[in-house]
């Protein structure tokens, strides 16, 4: 029974990553951001592919991607969205399939309940919209 359970879970998680498999990411960190690594193992575990790159200056970047004004450690290039920060997979599963006529989303500075900074409270943690290029994070994409 244990056995059969663990086949399950087996291939539930073969399932999920494989739906993913397709999903490209291009991460932009600073060398040497531990929690940049951290994010990138979580974004991993779900399937994602993830290409890192070691940008010397992170500002130029999320200035070329929209998010200058929501920065945190490590700025994202994902199906032509911007996703700043420690995002939730759930809200990034959302922004693909919903998606909105928007520059990307993101969670600006490192808040300890998001992925690879802490202990995550699900449906706490606010991801914000990037509307246009490098608008203010004012406008709540949901929390996760
Ligand atoms: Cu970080």
């Amino acid at each position: 029974m244990l056995f059969k359970k663990h086949l399950l879970v087996l291939a539930l998680a073969s399932a999920t990553a494989l739906a993913q498999a397709g999903t490209a990411v291009t991460l932009y960190k600073n060398a040497g951001c531990s929690c940049c690594e951290a994010y990138i193992a979580y974004l991993k575990s779900a399937g994602f592919s993830v290409k890192a790159e070691n940008a010397a200056d992170m500002g130029a970047i999320r200035q070329r991607y929209g998010s200058a004004n929501a920065a945190s450690c490590h700025t994202m290039r994902i199906a032509g969205y911007t996703v700043e920060g420690h995002v939730p997979v759930a809200a990034i599963k959302q922004l693909l399939q919903k998606k909105p006529a928007i520059v990307g989303i993101s969670v600006p500075g490192m808040p300890m309940n998001s992925p690879g900074m802490g202990e995550e409270k699900p449906g706490t943690l606010p991801v914000y919209t990037l509307k246009t290029a490098n608008s203010q994070p004012t406008t709540e994409f949901g929390r996760f």
